[in-house]
């Protein structure tokens, strides 16, 4: 191939990745769905939404954890049906219809309960493990399950869980804060013999605050051999320490940015925007001026 043509297709290719991987604006949702500004989640820049708070119960059902005054636990899950309600289905199905820059839905779990039923009865597809994820996927239009483990730490049944989430459909991602040995032992693993755009392990949200504030994108890169999406946690009433202001958010993403180009940026959470009076436009405007 003479010079000028590799040029030309090394050119198209960098277009292509700009045109068709637009990076990833996120923001958690530790809110309950049904009372949070949806429209403003919709609208404010972001386009992949990390519902915070659902869990496993020992016998393989799913629960949605409110986390918000006011609200309640829901079952959404139980015996491979959906049970989370229309009125909750139709919320959560709204983030990516309509006026929306959604185009990506996740739900994030800790991993209870996981290694007990991946060992028995496992993972298969009339499990009713299996089954309720598969339920859960149709019911609410899910793309991926978001893996925030901070105690468990089973690289085994983790990654017999990720491919078992694969095989229904999902991609799976993780919120690592710390123990990189451990994620990127599952990375590899769920990864193994898969290729872009295949992976099963596709995103990292790194948490860059709290237990994560001496997190080095960087570094978490090279040691995944992934890129990553680092995480800020907004302006908080209950760890003022750990806030971010939208001016310090755009310092700390652009410098990050520049020592190692990122997959994105994110936030930790829809919750303390609301509560403290913060505005979504322009804690997302952050992201889009420098992750386009
Ligand atoms: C939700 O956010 C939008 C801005 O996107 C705002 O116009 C609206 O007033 C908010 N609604 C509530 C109930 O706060
Ligand atoms: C669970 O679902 C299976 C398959 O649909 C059904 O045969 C079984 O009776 C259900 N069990 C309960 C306790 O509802
Ligand atoms: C996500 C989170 O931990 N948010 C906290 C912010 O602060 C209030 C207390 O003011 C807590 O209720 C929230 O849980």
């Amino acid at each position: 191939m003479r010079f000028h043509t590799l040029a030309k297709v090394l050119l198209f290719e960098l277009f292509i990745q700009h045109a068709f991987a637009a990076s990833i604006r996120s923001i958690y949702l530790f809110k309950d769905v049904m009372v949070s500004n949806t429209t403003a989640l919709k609208t404010s820049g972001f386009n992949s939404l990390i519902m915070f708070g659902v869990g496993i119960l020992d016998n393989g059902d799913i629960m949605y954890y409110s986390n918000t005054p006011g609200s309640s636990d829901v079952l959404v899950a139980s015996n491979g049906t959906y049970v989370g309600g229309d009125a909750l289905a139709n919320k959560v199905r709204s983030f990516k219809t309509g006026t929306t820059g959604i185009n990506r839905l996740e739900i994030s779990m800790n991993s209870q309960h996981v290694r007990e039923l991946m060992a028995s009865p496992g993972p298969g597809a009339s499990t009713r493990v299996y089954r309720n994820f598969q339920a859960l996927k149709t019911a609410w239009t899910l793309d991926a399950v978001n893996n925030d483990d901070e105690s468990i730490y089973d690289v085994s049944s983790t990654v017999t869980f990720a491919k078992m989430l694969g095989q229904v459909g999902y991609k799976y991602t993780i919120a690592p804060y710390t123990n990189s040995g451990f994620w990127s032992s599952v990375v590899k693993q769920a990864n193994n013999g898969l290729k872009e755009p295949n992976l099963l392990v596709d995103r990292v949200y790194l948490q860059c605050y709290d237990g994560g504030a001496g997190n080095n994108p960087a570094g978490w890169q090279s040691t995944l051999g992934m890129k990553v999406v680092p995480l800020v946690w907004v302006t908080n009433d209950s760890k003022p320490s750990q806030g971010t202001t939208v001016a310090q958010a755009r310092t700390k993403f652009s410098g990050w940015n520049q020592g190692a180009a990122l997959a994105g940026g994110g936030y930790w959470n829809d919750y303390d925007i609301e509560k403290m009076k913060l505005s979504y436009t322009d804690y997302g405007n952050v992201l889009t001026s420098i992750f386009p």
